[in-house]
């Protein structure tokens, strides 16, 4: 889509963990690959896309055990899963890698070789804590107050094992320059600055092996320890295109603009290790890095043991595909974080597909069939409408929106001009010139819809590809690709001498299952669920010190113990209690707000406290119980 790029794509995205099945956020990725890929052709371009399953390494491995099957048959269980799944949701990738394809394993080691007769590896020893969950090591800052991984909340092990290293330092300062040149492209901004952010930390050299895990890929030149299973990983995006000299890796990764899409949580691997690795092994880094933010379900993280996990089947049975595929990746901007309630779901699949959309084909077709015979007359002169230049206009927004890869906009754009479309068909009431005999305005308003109808038809193909290709066929009488008709764009379309109406109902009005219903009256009612109380930490504290604010009559400042940290607050007490009466007092305190600053002096937290007719007293515990202590 950029003229001054090459002409073709190569579009990846992460590839997924067989330990657990396909989810939204999973299918939010692979569907926006596969929108982005289809996007790429739409316009006239080479794209190929490449999706895939992460097979080895120990969570891998204890997720077998579990399951008391051999590693090797959970990744085939589980990896026909991601496939069923994405069959499901018409993904149309060109290949699906595997890591424990024979090929693959292969050209893991060829790499790492590379690396090695490069010296880039040495051997050295780890000593640190591994989280399973993660599949990585998290340093003691990182832990939660409880010495939890704070994403698995889960005690990472110990472990210090001989390990091979790669000499990420080598490569940081060309790396930097790469990304702040814009040779390697981060996206959106902020993620590109949060990148070049990591530069300012300490970024060690990391390393790529494991002795004591006997489920990856064994290094080729130490047969006793396994690559590291990210390594191993990340090495797919160039292994599917067969590293270094196969026939398609000239084409697919040096001659094409390569696109790796992910979500935030591992924007640390593919933008700093894996271009590192590359650099290292002198080939072509990535052209572009898409990161886009993480989908929560009512506000919370989409995860199996807060049982609130979508299934792409899930969607499917209440949406059906198509629009499964549009509503995913349109509920939040691209790259930003997204709330979803499954309620807005229904709010956006009525207002977008069923009224606009589907309403407008419906309507227009009926009406040429039954006014018209289903013909349209051909156009005379050559002076194109509005509404059809609109539609010209909206090609290019779309176009210019995707080189951004904003794909929430883009679509935006699209229903903006099939709300237009709506609109001019009301105010040319084609029902009243069918009254009234004028067939000849009657057959140019419903043309240009027509025309308009066909452009968004193709635009939302990407999304649409079962419904818009039956619209397509009913306007042009036979399959037609959609970049045929963009490539019309500017000329007279040739529509079928006889339009047929759809034999089914695009995308029939559906109503909120009851039980949605009611948790959005209650929101519209202001009562709050159970799962926005949760968003609340409070905790018990114990005040250890208290002390006026000089030239504040009104506030304290308190240190507080909450379970093992210390933490200041100022609080607006000082008018009914002495500091010296509070020392000792366990009392309630909100711990996740936002830090903020009272007469200069930080406050991280609140206290709660009754008040009522100028009275005011502290919420406190029943019984003792230790500081630190969570309430629910
Ligand atoms: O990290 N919202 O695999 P993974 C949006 N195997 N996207 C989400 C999401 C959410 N709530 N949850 C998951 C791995 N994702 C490694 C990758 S690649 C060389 C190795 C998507 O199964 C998102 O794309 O944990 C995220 O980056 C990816 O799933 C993580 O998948």
């Amino acid at each position: 889509m950029r003229v001054s790029q090459p002409d073709s794509y190569y579009v990846t995205t992460p590839i997924y963990y067989v330990n657990a099945e396909p989810h939204i956020g999973n299918a939010y990725t692979t569907v926006a690959a596969d929108v982005l890929n289809r996007y790429h052709k739409l316009f006239g371009y080479r794209s190929y896309f490449l999706t895939g399953t992460d097979e080895h390494g120990s969570k891998v491995a204890e997720s077998a055990e579990k399951a008391g099957l051999s590693p090797q048959e959970l990744c085939d269980r589980n990896s026909q899963v991601f496939k069923d799944s994405w069959k499901k949701m018409n993904i149309e990738y060109d290949k699906f890698i595997r890591t424990t394809d024979p090929e693959h394993e292969e050209i893991v080691r060829k790499f790492i070789q590379v690396l090695h007769d490069k010296g880039y590896i040495y051997q050295g020893e780890y000593s640190g804590l591994y989280c399973t969950g993660c599949e990585k090591f998290i340093t003691d800052k990182e832990l939660t107050e409880d010495g939890l991984c704070p994403v698995h909340l889960t005690k990472p092990q110990q472990v210090r094992e001989k390990n091979y290293f790669f000499k990420l330092s080598k490569f940081l300062g060309p790396l930097k320059e790469k990304i702040e040149s814009g040779d390697l492209e981060i996206m959106p901004a902020s993620r590109r600055n949060e990148v070049l952010g990591l530069f300012k930390q300490n970024l060690d050299d990391f390393s790529l092996s494991r002795e004591r895990v006997k489920w990856g890929v064994s290094l080729p030149f130490d047969e006793s320890q396994v690559t590291y299973v990210w390594i191993d990983a990340l090495i797919n995006y160039i292994s599917a295109p067969k590293y270094p000299d196969g026939p398609d890796f000239d084409r697919l990764w040096n001659k094409s603009t390569v696109v790796h899409l992910m979500a935030k949580d591992i924007l640390k691997f593919h933008c700093i290790y894996w271009p590192a690795m590359l650099m290292a092994a002198d080939v072509k880094l990535p052209d572009k890095i898409v990161i886009h933010g993480y989908l929560n379900l009512d506000s919370q993280k989409i995860s199996k043991s807060l049982g609130n996990i979508i299934k792409p089947d899930d969607m499917i049975g209440w949406f059906g595909v198509d629009a499964s595929r549009f509503l995913v990746l349109n509920m939040c901007a691209f790259g930003s974080d997204g709330d979803i309630r499954i309620e807005d779901f229904y709010t956006k699949y009525n207002s977008d597909l069923a009224n606009n959309y589907g309403n407008l084909v419906s309507r227009t077709l009926k009406m040429i069939d039954r006014n018209l015979d289903g013909i349209l007359p051909q156009p005379s002169g050559d002076d194109m409408p509005e509404i059809i230049k609109d539609g010209y206009e909206t090609v290019g927004k779309v176009r210019d929106r995707l080189v951004d890869v904003q794909i929430k906009m883009a679509t935006d754009e699209i229903i903006a001009y099939l709300s237009k479309l709506n609109t001019y068909f009301d105010e040319k009431k084609p029902w009243v010139l069918a009254k009234e005999g004028a067939s000849n305005e009657l057959g140019k308003v419903l043309y240009n819809v027509s025309y308009g109808i066909a452009l968004s038809s193709a635009l939302l193909s990407p999304y649409l590809t079962e419904k818009t290709a039956t619209v397509l066929e009913c306007l042009f009488g036979k399959k037609i690709p959609p970049n045929v008709v963009l490539q019309e764009l500017g000329h007279a379309l040739g529509f079928s001498d006889k339009i047929e109406i759809p034999k089914e109902n695009l995308f029939p009005r559906l109503s909120m299952p009851k039980e949605l219903e009611t948790k959005a009256e209650a929101e519209a009612d202001n009562l709050i669920g159970i799962e926005d109380f949760a968003k609340v930490k409070l905790q018990v504290a114990e005040v250890k010190a208290a002390e006026k604010v000089p030239g504040a009559d009104k506030l304290l400042k308190l240190q507080l113990e909450i379970g093992r940290e210390l933490r200041q607050i100022v609080a607006g007490i000082a008018e009914y209690y002495e500091p010296e009466s509070l020392l000792g007092k366990k009392i309630i305190v909100v711990t996740n707000l936002k830090p903020v600053k009272l007469r200069g002096i930080e406050s991280n937290g609140m206290l709660l406290a009754a008040q009522k007719n100028k009275k005011l007293t502290l919420l406190t515990v029943d019984s003792d119980i230790p500081s630190g202590a969570k309430i629910s």
